[in-house]
């Protein structure tokens, strides 16, 4: 990798805003590869992702996060504490929106929690594939007059149209510095990781109302197996026995369907054969219930303002 001497910029970019909007999409796009997940249900990431891109002239680190939103539960609360906590470390944030729609309260609020840092804003504006150049031309309005951003950007992650120029832009933002992680490092969580979020995307794809707020997926066991095979055994965790019942579905179809295609994303993902053994357990109120949080892998911060009562 040839590093362009005291020219090489580097930094932390943040994918920001209200959920649903693309963020996850946006990332994916731009790294080429499929590290966060994506679905058409509001509040799908709930982990901290960062996702590296290394060029000859730059090191990229995409901080993906969870949609602000209001939280209901102690699940609410970690994800918006996941998503603020990534906030001082921004380079550059990307405040993305779906230009589709006019803006919300959604989208104001989460800008205003960027009023507590000064860095570089670019505006997305995400899904133009939907409108057209006039619907574009009033958005790009309504979106820049909620704030102060550095540029405007429009992009169609699912078309990946416009992520060049974003990237380019982007590039012209960010600091001088070194490469913080190796050139060939894409996604900072393990393969046990996006396997369980790749389960936990087909459970959401699968399933109504409910079930995809109630669910956790959590990989306890990752094995080599002969003939190059790992043994991945994954329990879905509900709250309650009717959820349980919607995701193994009549005869264990719906958990089979699931399983099967999480498994060949996986396989694709990770060039490897998996034995994908999936289980679904209850865990009634697990959402509220900080203890099993952690294990979870949803860790509420110590200090934390007292919720109002729903
Ligand atoms: N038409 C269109 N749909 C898009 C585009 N980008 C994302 N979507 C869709 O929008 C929905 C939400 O996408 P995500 O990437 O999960 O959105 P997110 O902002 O990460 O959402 P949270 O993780 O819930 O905060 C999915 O159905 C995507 O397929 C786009 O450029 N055009
Ligand atoms: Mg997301």
């Amino acid at each position: 990798m040839a590093m362009e001497g005291e020219r090489f910029r580097s930094g932390f970019v943040l994918l920001w805003g209200r959920p649903n909007v693309g963020k996850s999409t946006l990332l994916n796009a731009i790294l080429g590869r499929k590290v966060a997940i994506v679905t058409p249900k509001p509040q799908t990431t709930r982990n901290r992702i960062a996702g590296v891109l290394t060029t000859k002239t730059a090191q990229f680190v995409f901080v993906d996060t969870p949609g602000i939103h209001a939280p209901h539960d102690a699940l609410g609360e970690y994800m918006l504490a996941t998503a603020r906590e990534a906030l001082p470390d921004a380079d550059v944030v990307l405040f993305v929106v779906d230009a589709s729609l006019p803006p919300r309260e959604a989208d104001r609020e989460a800008l205003r929690l960027l009023q507590s840092i000064e860095t570089p804003t670019l505006l997305v504006l995400n899904k133009i594939d939907l409108i057209t150049e006039e619907i574009l031309a009033e958005r790009r309005e309504e979106y820049a007059a909620l704030g102060s951003f550095s540029d405007t950007i429009a992009v169609s992650a699912v078309q990946e149209a416009g992520t060049q120029g974003l990237l380019q832009r982007t590039e012209e933002l960010l600091p001088i510095g070194p490469m913080y992680y190796p050139a060939e490092m894409v996604s900072d969580h393990p393969d046990s990781f996006l396997i369980a979020e790749l389960v936990r995307e087909q459970a959401l794809l699968q399933t109504q109302k409910e079930v995809p707020y109630s669910l956790a997926v959590i990989v306890e066991e990752m094995a080599p197996r002969p003939e190059d095979l790992i043994y991945v055994r994954a329990v879905l965790y509900v709250e309650r026995d009717s959820q349980k019942k919607i995701l193994i579905g009549q005869g264990g179809n719906k958990l089979r369907e699931i399983g099967k295609a999480a498994r060949a994303q996986a396989e694709a993902l990770l060039g490897k054969r998996i034995f994908l053994d999936l289980w679904v357990k209850v865990r009634e109120h697990w959402r509220d219930d900080e203890s099993v949080l952690a294990r979870f892998g949803y860790p509420i911060p110590k200090k934390r303002k007292k919720r109002k009562a729903r």
